[in-house]
């Protein structure tokens, strides 16, 4: 029998409580790069550290070791590059996953050790159509020891201590044995496991030392406390409402939206299809269609609570409808089976299958508030919309466009950053970015003209200028006085999106000015206009940052990318912009500068 104290005690070892660990020794911003602190379970504390990222770009590429053997494939080459790089035997190399975009194609690659993979020393490299390396980021260590490669802790003690310390249970998702880089220089064998809870809304990945049983760190899958807001208007919302027909988009749903293969023997007539499951309590509780021919159509009554009938369909249609939206407009622009997006069945394009967006509408779970989970390629993203109790009858988030998109959003970033693990948005920094991407994305969609009027999220919902965020976005640096500076006062990774997303708000409002806007860019990626390369440079550089990405290597990815697609047309019009909220040339530490490189 395994006693309750002895998990515990391997837990104190590793892990402080969250009160007794207020006196930072440092500013706390000095970590944001390369840590994450977080309380969990009954209130325990875990420091996760990401060693630091290089992070290098090459404008028209440089030359790899295989460059002169046409046959080489680019998942060698990028092993050949990286061991040439960092100077390190090619054994030590492991490659994680892959995919050739249109403007670029990805290697991301692992440090390994007896042919045990690390999980936070990674590397990324692209190559252009020359096969030529444009970017590089690792976090590749030299350790100062190495644990022995044979468990000392069986794998059923390890989740005994994870799920103590976490309070969740193993999911039964399969565990796996992978070195990781501790603080101190040294590598520990852990044994990684996810934890889950679906009602305490839990879903970690839990490192436990393989030798000593300490819970080391924990990846968060979960992107969480998004909105303390009121929910939408009810004018607003009856306005928002129109009938839609034939939305989905071929190219990128070829099943269309209510079909998980090729043949009509896989079609569904309710919410659920090959993209997205949209449900309320289990997942057979869907929306079946209100007439033949997949016709959805459910008027919401906004005098009525949101738990009546017709009110939970309209709440599984509308995020239905979104999410699938957000699939189809995301694929156009990169977000592929390859690229490790959410579908059931991925029609022999590459990627894991089996991972559509569960959508929960009316989780009671939680209240005025949604999130998304985002664990690796091949495990569905899980979005929940709850509630929100600030009126009476209350009122659904579901509902409201911005959130649905923000949540969505997670899965994008999360996804393609770092080559489907669902780790590298961890740190604060990076996590930070994560949610000015979402917002950002809730910006991109809801244009409507080559205006770029502020953009305030969730402004319906508050009926307030500011809305749920601390500013509207803007050009204005009166109305939106956020810079890269800014950061250093902030701890929450809300806060520090904004920053991230305004600055965005601020490229793309300078690639509108420049080269117009299209009122086709969710179908049509192919045309020149301002919106269009802004969401090509978005996702494009999604794949070529490194894994936790700080602003700067953020900005750099952004840079490769025009180089990449555009052959670098936009240059000036990204520093400038960049610049213009303290992230130019010499920008770091969170020290503004507004330099921009010489000619721009
Ligand atoms: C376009 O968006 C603006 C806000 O950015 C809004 O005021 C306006 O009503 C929208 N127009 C249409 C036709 O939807
Ligand atoms: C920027 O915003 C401030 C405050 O709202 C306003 O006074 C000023 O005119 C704006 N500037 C421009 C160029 O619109
Ligand atoms: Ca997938
Ligand atoms: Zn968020």
């Amino acid at each position: 029998m395994v006693s309750f104290n002895k998990f515990l005690a391997s837990v104190f070892l590793a892990v402080a409580y969250a009160s007794s660990s207020i006196a930072a020794p440092r500013p706390a911003h000095s970590k944001f790069a390369t840590h994450r602190a977080r309380v969990v379970g009954r209130g325990l504390q875990v420091e996760a550290f990401h060693p630091p990222s290089t992070f290098q770009t090459f404008g028209e590429g440089i030359d790899h070791p295989l460059s002169k053997r046409t046959e080489s494939t680019m998942e060698d080459s990028a092993v050949a590059f990286v061991g040439s790089q960092l100077k390190v035997d090619f054994n030590t190399i492991a490659v994680r996953s892959g995919f050739s975009g249109e403007a670029a194609k990805h290697v991301f690659l692992r440090q390994s050790h007896d042919s045990i993979p690390f999980a936070n020393a990674v590397a990324n490299v692209a190559f252009n159509h020359d096969d030529k390396v444009v970017a590089f980021g690792s976090s590749f260590v030299t350790p100062n020891s190495i644990a022995s490669s044979s468990p000392a802790i069986p794998l059923e003690a390890a989740i005994a201590t994870a799920e103590a310390a976490l309070g969740g249970k193993f999911n039964q998702h399969p565990a796996t044995l992978e070195y990781f880089v501790k603080q101190d220089g040294s590598v520990a064998l852990t044994h990684v496991m996810q934890i889950q809870d679906g009602e305490a809304g839990i879903w970690f990945e839990a490192f436990v030392d393989a030798h000593s049983g300490e819970l080391l760190s924990v990846t968060d899958f979960v992107a969480k406390a998004s909105y303390q807001v009121l929910p939408i208007q009810k004018e607003m919302l009856t306005q928002g409402f129109e009938v839609l027909t034939d939305p989905q988009d071929m190219t990128a749903s070829p099943a269309g939206w209510h079909n998980t293969g090729t043949t009509s023997a896989t079609s569904t007539s309710t919410t659920a299809g090959n993209n997205a499951i949209a449900f309320k309590g289990t997942q057979s509780s869907v929306t079946t269609q209100s007439s033949n021919g997949l016709n959805f159509i459910f008027t919401q009554d906004p005098t009525q609570a949101p738990t009546v009938a017709a009110n939970v369909d309209a709440a599984r249609v509308n995020a239905f409808y979104l999410v699938n939206s957000i699939h189809d407009l995301t694929y156009k622009y990169g977000f592929t089976e390859a690229a490790f997006n959410f579908q059931q069945n991925n029609f022999g394009k590459g990627g894991a299958q089996n991972d559509r967006v569960t959508i929960s509408v009316q989780s009671s779970a939680g209240i005025d508030n949604a999130d998304f989970s985002t664990p690796p390629d091949g495990q569905s993203g899980a979005m929940r919309m709850f509630l929100w109790d600030f009126t009476s009858p209350m009122r659904d988030g579901a509902l409201e466009n911005d959130i649905v998109v923000h949540e969505n959003t997670h899965g994008v970033t999360n996804r393609m950053t770092g080559g489907g693990t669902g780790r590298c948005l961890q740190t604060t920094e990076a996590g930070g970015m994560g949610e000015g991407w979402s917002d950002a994305m809730a910006d991109w969609t809801e244009h409507n003209s080559s205006a770029v009027p502020d953009f305030v999220l969730g402004a319906y919902v508050e009926n307030k200028a500011s809305g749920i965020r601390t500013h509207p976005y803007s050009t204005n640096a009166t109305v939106n006085p956020l810079r890269y500076s800014s950061i250093a006062t902030l701890n929450e990774v809300h806060n520090i999106g904004e920053v991230w997303a305004n600055m965005l708000h601020n490229v793309y409002a300078a690639l509108v000015a420049a080269h117009g806007w299209s009122a086709t860019a969710r179908t049509d990626p192919t045309g020149p206009e301002g919106n269009i390369v802004f969401l090509h440079l978005f996702i494009d550089a999604l794949a070529l940052q490194p894994c936790n990405p700080t602003f700067v290597n953020a900005r750099d990815a952004w840079i490769q990318a025009d180089v990449n697609r555009y052959g670098g047309a936009n240059k000036c019009i990204l520093w400038n912009a960049f610049a213009s909220r303290g992230l130019g040339v010499n920008a770091a530490n969170f020290v503004d500068s507004s330099a921009v490189p010489a000619g721009c």
